[in-house]
């Protein structure tokens, strides 16, 4: 038999205030049933962060109502879900997720199952609420544990405890054996988000079905079980725009060891990471975007982490900028973050805070390079321009003349010490030269 699995669907996500990240979730979890009923899969669990919040706002939760009890009721889909931490609030109040139940769970054709949350069990509900059987007959044991909002050691004796005691229950029961857990393992993940280690997931189980980790995972090193996370739908963080393994898991049950293969969605929306100071943004723009494929009619977004003077980050002219980027090449663009530089392009986006003149910014950038400030750098900086602008003027008669008048102004006591010269009396070019 074969069981689709996903984890980490987040429906109501917005990122970077991009609201059509939220499409994108709804998207991608509709093409992932497309996928997977035509490859004829029935029976899918989906590993927890149903939502992004507890209390996803009633358009996302009237959404996901409809959205799966079409799956149920028209497709016949029979579908398990855990809450993740995402869908379970502070307090002891009901997840988003119970109410999927509770609107789900008489409707026919299929299935929507949903085991109670762990506290109502401790309270008054019996271990085999946990334990539910799919996929007909022969079918398949499914053993699904809600997150539990505990302190993280807390947190792991529950979940040890729970384990053991399934592990106990299901010993010597026939079919193959999945659990559906939402954590992270050590190894897999910062381990400070680690909850247990991939050795705890008890041999019993032939398969564990996770979530958690916004990553694709399938490791069968550590566990007899093998251990897979199918990653999350869409990109949710700066670190997860890199990876495109997105899609749902199918998992045969048939063989000895259980088979995993993901199908990748295909109507991904493309991110890109672009490093640039604000100058070099329509280029570095226009080189990123070249010969990357568009997926259907969605707009790149763009994650761009802007390079910035030493003192001062921004710039009046970036929104303007930013607008009209967006419209010439029809992409999204977020600023993600500044990262100091102090190289000369910096120094450029300090005086892009005043709206500079193209001469005040080049002013900005003599200045930075010679690593003053003050009255004394601003006519040092203006005397370097005017010589720039004397050398670049190469048809004049003058320039011989006009080059020697700067050098000998620079040579002058005041710039001199500026420059690191050591005054002489010999205020000429000449008389520095001889
Ligand atoms: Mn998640």
């Amino acid at each position: 038999m074969q069981i689709g699995h996903l984890a980490d669907l987040h429906i109501g996500a917005t990122r970077w205030r991009i609201q059509e990240v939220a499409e994108d979730v709804r998207e991608a979890l509709e093409e992932s049933f497309e996928i997977l009923e035509r490859e004829h899969v029935k029976t899918v669990l989906i590993s927890g962060d149903i939502f992004d919040e507890p209390s996803p706002g009633n358009t996302h939760v009237i959404w996901a109502i409809n959205f799966f009890r079409r799956l149920v009721r028209d497709k016949e889909f029979e579908i398990v879900v855990i809450p993740g931490d995402h869908d379970v609030p502070g307090g002891r109040d009901e997840t988003a997720v119970d109410l999927l139940y509770a609107a789900l769970s008489d409707i026919t054709g299929g299935r929507f199952i949903s085991p109670p949350t762990i506290y109502k069990w401790n309270g008054w509900r019996s271990l085999n609420d946990l334990v539910v059987k799919v996929g007909g007959s022969p079918g398949a044991i499914v053993a699904a544990l809600p997150y539990v909002r505990e302190f993280r050691d807390q947190r792991q004796k529950t979940y040890r405890t729970l384990l053991n005691k399934l592990k106990a229950l299901l010993q010597g029961v026939h079919g193959p054996k999945i659990l559906m857990a939402h954590f992270g393992l050590e190894g897999f993940t910062h381990p400070h988000d680690a909850t247990l280690q991939p050795q705890d997931i008890p041999g019993v189980f032939d398969y564990a079905a996770m979530g958690h980790i916004h990553k694709f995972i399938i490791d069968t090193s550590q566990s007899e079980a093998v251990i897979a996370y199918p990653n999350s739908l869409v990109p949710l963080a700066l670190s997860e725009t890199r990876s495109r393994e997105r899609g749902p898991l199918i998992v045969d049950l048939s063989g000895d060891a259980p088979h995993v293969q993901q199908i990748r969605l295909t109507r991904q929306r493309v991110h890109h990471v672009l490093e640039s100071d604000i100058y070099s943004l329509p280029e570095n723009l226009r080189k990123a975007l070249m010969g990357t494929p568009r997926h259907g009619e969605k707009k790149p977004i763009v994650h761009v982490i802007l390079q910035v003077g030493e003192t001062i980050p921004a710039g009046k002219k970036l929104p303007k900028l930013i607008d009209e980027l967006e419209e010439t090449f029809n992409v999204i663009i977020r600023i993600a973050k500044r990262k100091r530089v102090t190289s000369q392009r910096g120094a450029i986006v300090l005086d892009m805070e005043k709206n500079a003149t193209p001469r005040e910014v080049e002013i900005a950038v003599l200045k930075s390079l010679l690593k003053k400030s003050g009255e004394h750098a601003d006519k040092v900086a203006e005397l370097l321009l005017q010589l720039k602008e004397a050398v670049l003027n190469l048809q004049g008669q003058d320039l011989e003349r006009g080059v020697d008048r700067i050098a000998e102004e620079l040579l002058k006591p005041e710039y001199a010490s500026y420059l690191g010269l050591k005054p002489d009396k010999r205020s000429t070019l000449e008389g520095w030269l001889g």
